[in-house]
């Protein structure tokens, strides 16, 4: 039963979801000016300790930087100018900063881009709402939609120019535009990823992305002093499924020698275990609504991207909008779904590629396996084609 709605706030854009989208759509709006209200399901403490991305790209890191947002990234910040690919007991360097002109990629934990961005919210003011049940968009393409929900036990009513569903891949916006004029593209894969962050010291200054007959392997780290690993496990995996002396073993049996002899090992700190998937929802808006971010897209996190790719979006959405209210021009909004889709294929397209070419797909045979080796010969023995991977993996202009 929908109860009246006791409270009444408005505001120009009111952006369900305050993870590393939300939030940055928020700031951005705000530096020029024009109003938002955040809605959240979880607590903060509940989002601020999700461990999920590691990777930014140069593009991403420009943005906060323009954004005001670059002082701890620029001090904590691990500047990366070139990532490993280990095969065939084998270690190469992709050099990305001599082969983009430059360009580099930072390593940055998630969770330290969410606390910045909570930081500057919380010193201009922002309006917030965390652990609001039930939100639920309405009249997305009229000209004056709202949202509604539920907090501390009350309804409250937001009333809005705009809706930007900021809410990950399970929120609520995408489901509010009709299945009709709805397509989803979706990719699963038969694996998924055992994370675990160990406060250990990482086995080599960069990443290491490593294929074996046994399985995927990435060696990240969020620190000199914390290591973040992963490894390809079954679908049906549970963390229970791995304990750190399974894990350990495992991992070291998968790196070349010359990586696990310089693996220190030591008790997990997080443990968590991901599906991996492809998906992309098209179209990214319907009327007054823009999804961005995880809710309208997800990779798999082999090509780092996801996040970078939330930051792309809400660019995009952030530009159009404040276009449309410093100027009464609507281009930037109409193109939304061209410009972002465009952005998105590419990085779904890089991602899907390395996910293929550094997994194992037990159920492939030993044809897939030899193309998938050569392929992977070709790469760090051709100039070009190292090109192509640095372009990709340091971020497609913005
Ligand atoms: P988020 O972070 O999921 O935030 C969505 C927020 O919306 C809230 N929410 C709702 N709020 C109100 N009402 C509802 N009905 C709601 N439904 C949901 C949620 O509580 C949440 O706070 O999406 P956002 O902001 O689009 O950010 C996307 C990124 O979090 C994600 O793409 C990355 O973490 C992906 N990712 C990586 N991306 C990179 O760019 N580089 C990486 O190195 C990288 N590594 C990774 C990753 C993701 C991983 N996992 C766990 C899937 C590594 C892993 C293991
Ligand atoms: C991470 O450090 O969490 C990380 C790094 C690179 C990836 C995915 C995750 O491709």
């Amino acid at each position: 039963m929908t109860k009246a709605p006791a409270h009444r706030m408005k505001t120009t854009v009111g952006i369900i979801g305050g993870g590393p989208a939300g939030l940055l759509l928020s700031h951005l709006l705000d530096r020029a000016g024009v109003d938002s209200v955040i809605l959240e399901r979880q607590t903060r403490a509940y989002v601020l300790s999700r461990i999920r991305a590691g990777v930014l790209e140069q593009g991403t890191c420009d943005l906060l930087r323009a954004a005001g947002l670059g002082d701890r990234l620029d001090q904590e910040g691990l500047r990366h100018s070139g990532v490993n690919l280990a095969f065939q007991g084998k270690v190469a360097r992709i050099d990305l900063e001599a082969l983009t002109g430059g360009k580099v990629v930072t390593v940055y934990g998630q969770t330290k881009v969410t606390e910045d961005l909570y930081n500057a919210r919380d010193s201009a003011g922002a309006r917030m709402v965390h652990e609001a049940k039930d939100v639920q968009p309405h009249d997305i393409e009229t000209e004056a939609p709202y949202l509604t929900f539920e907090h501390e036990g009350l309804a409250h009513r937001l009333d809005c120019d705009f809706i930007a569903s900021c809410d990950g891949h399970h929120g609520i916006g995408r489901q509010m535009i009709p299945s009709s004029s709805r397509n989803e593209f979706e990719l699963r894969y038969p694996f998924g990823w055992i994370g675990v962050l160990a406060k250990t010291p990482p086995p080599n200054e960069e990443l290491i992305y490593a294929s074996h007959q046994r399985g995927f392997v990435l060696c990240s780290m969020r620190s000199e002093t914390i290591s973040r690993y992963y490894l390809q496990a079954a679908l049906q995996d549970t963390p229970e499924d791995w304990p750190d002396d399974r894990f350990w073993d495992e991992l070291k049996q998968r790196l070349p020698s010359e990586v696990s002899a310089t693996v220190i090992e030591g008790p997990s700190i997080e443990k968590s275990i991901t599906p991996l998937r492809s998906f992309v929802s098209e179209p990214l808006s319907n009327g007054r609504m823009f999804l961005a971010g995880d809710a309208g897209h997800i990779v798999p996190p082999t090509g780092a991207k996801g996040l970078n790719l939330a930051v792309s979006d809400v660019k995009y959405l952030s530009d159009a909008l404040i276009a449309y209210y410093r100027h009464g021009d609507e281009t930037g909004l109409k193109s939304y779904d061209r410009l972002a889709l465009s952005r998105v294929w590419k990085a779904a397209r890089f991602s899907w590629h390395l996910t293929t070419l550094m997994h194992h797909f037990p159920d492939e045979g030993a044809f897939r396996e030899k193309v998938q080796k050569a392929e992977l010969d070709y790469l760090v023995g051709s100039k070009a084609a190292m090109t192509a991977f640095a372009e990709n993996y340091v971020g497609l202009p913005l």
